[in-house]
């Protein structure tokens, strides 16, 4: 099998430093990509060049250093704009991830309109980012929460969906990809169906954002939140997109500096968006370099990264069927670069520290999501997470490696 010619992931590779270190004496093979994506030494040098240059706090410095971070900041939120399609960057929220996004919509727009007896209705398949906050809100509120079921394979049933859907239905909140399975759910569908009632839609991005072309203006999403450190960013940021006019008519979530016009003991006026909901210094040099990761996927472009990666996905497939007693779960068509898997008498745990021993880095257990692996009947699966990185040949390493493995398990 050959790589797109455009694409040469030998040179791509050597972008990623971490990459060439051993793990137990040998060469990593590192598929944990879906818990979070290793950096592109452009990100890595951007971080020092920002604290070696130009550290300084920005929008209220009248000096070089804090013009030169608020531009390179504001710089930050346009590439975040276009990478997402959003009509207007002030419609670009930076906050801490993908978990602290959703809270504070659940928080925000919950407080200020929710009332008794509303719906919120999410699925079977949610992260637990995008379950407690809802459940926090619902149980303060006096608001029921709906969860859309799904069939043993991960599929969600769109048809329950649809007849749940009614006048009090408030909000829905999906995730777009499964972070445990993998599969894409139909959020086009999802979202027309929810307008239709006039309920708002949040979606999920943690696992689209780097695989998937997202346009927020074309699916129409109201919310789209996402974390940097899955996109070949920094941790410790991510993004809230909502439409501005939602975002207009939302509080506060926190208060302090930056998101004020005006503060009296008696009365405080709030910034405009997007500094409404920016609430103290933000994460100044991890937002920067936001910018340089976008950059990468760019450069190298999404269409070829996932033309990649779908290549791995049918290899790893297919060489993991022929393990006796392996079964994928969310083995469907339409999904992206993970696959969950479980293997008859064999702990995921145990399995995940003997390919660590083989400098293989997997994710083992209930990835985040109790309830869809309570619904699944399992205790965890083991899960693989390919990045644009990743190669044929290290789906060989792994599969040798699962052979071994599970001549010392059974
Ligand atoms: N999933 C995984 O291994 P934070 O932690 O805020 O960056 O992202 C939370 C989150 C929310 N939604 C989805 C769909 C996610 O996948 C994640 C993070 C990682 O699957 C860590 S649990």
């Amino acid at each position: 099998m050959s790589n797109p010619t455009s694409y040469d992931v030998a040179t791509l590779r050597n972008l990623f430093p971490i990459l060439h270190r051993k793990v137990k004496g040998k060469d990593l093979v590192y598929l944990d990509n879906a818990a979070t994506s290793q950096k592109p030494i452009q990100v890595i040098d951007a971080l020092v060049h920002y604290y070696t240059h130009y550290n300084a706090n920005i929008h209220r410095g009248l000096h070089t250093l804090a013009d030169e971070a608020t531009a390179a900041y504001e710089a930050a939120r346009v590439a975040v704009q276009q990478f997402i399609g959003a009509a207007f960057h002030e419609e670009i929220i930076f906050t801490k991830g993908t978990t602290e996004s959703i809270n504070i919509v659940a928080r925000s727009w919950g407080s200020a309109f929710l009332q008794r007896g509303d719906e919120i209705i999410i699925s079977s398949l949610e992260h637990h980012a995008n379950i407690v906050p809802w459940q926090m809100i619902a149980e303060e509120k006096g608001a029921i929460l709906k969860v859309i079921p799904m069939d043993d394979n991960g599929v969600l049933d769109m048809g329950a969906y649809s007849n749940m859907l009614s006048e009090k239905t408030k909000f829905v909140s999906i995730i777009h990809v499964s972070n445990a399975l993998g599969i894409i759910n139909p959020v086009e569908e999802i979202i027309a169906l929810a307008h239709e009632k006039n309920a708002l839609v949040l979606l999920d991005g943690a696992q689209s954002c780097v695989h998937l072309d997202i346009d927020v203006k074309k699916l129409d999403c109201d919310f789209y939140v996402f974390s940097g450190h899955k996109i070949y960013g920094p941790t410790g940021v991510g993004v809230l997109y909502g439409k501005r006019e939602l975002l207009e008519k939302m509080p506060p979530f926190l208060g302090g500096g930056e998101m004020i016009k005006e503060v009296t003991f008696e009365k405080t006026t709030y910034n405009e968006l997007p500094f409404k909901f920016e609430a103290g210094t933000p994460n100044i040099a991890d937002v920067i370099v936001l910018k340089p990761a976008i950059d990468f996927i760019n450069n190298y472009g999404k269409a070829n990264i996932r033309a990649h990666e779908e290549e791995l996905l049918a290899y790893a497939t297919s060489k993991l069927k022929e393990i006796e007693g392996l079964k994928i779960i969310g083995d469907v068509q339409n999904k992206i670069s993970v696959i969950s898997f479980v293997i008859e008498g064999v702990h995921p745990q145990d399995l995940a520290i003997l390919l660590d021993n083989q400098g293989i880095a997997v994710r083992t257990g209930h990835h985040c999501a109790q309830p869809l692996m309570q619904r699944l009947g399992i205790v965890g699966t083991t899960r693989v997470s390919f990045a644009a990185y990743n190669t044929l040949a290290e789906i060989e390493v792994l599969i040798a490696a699962l052979h071994k493995s599970l001549k010392m398990l059974r």
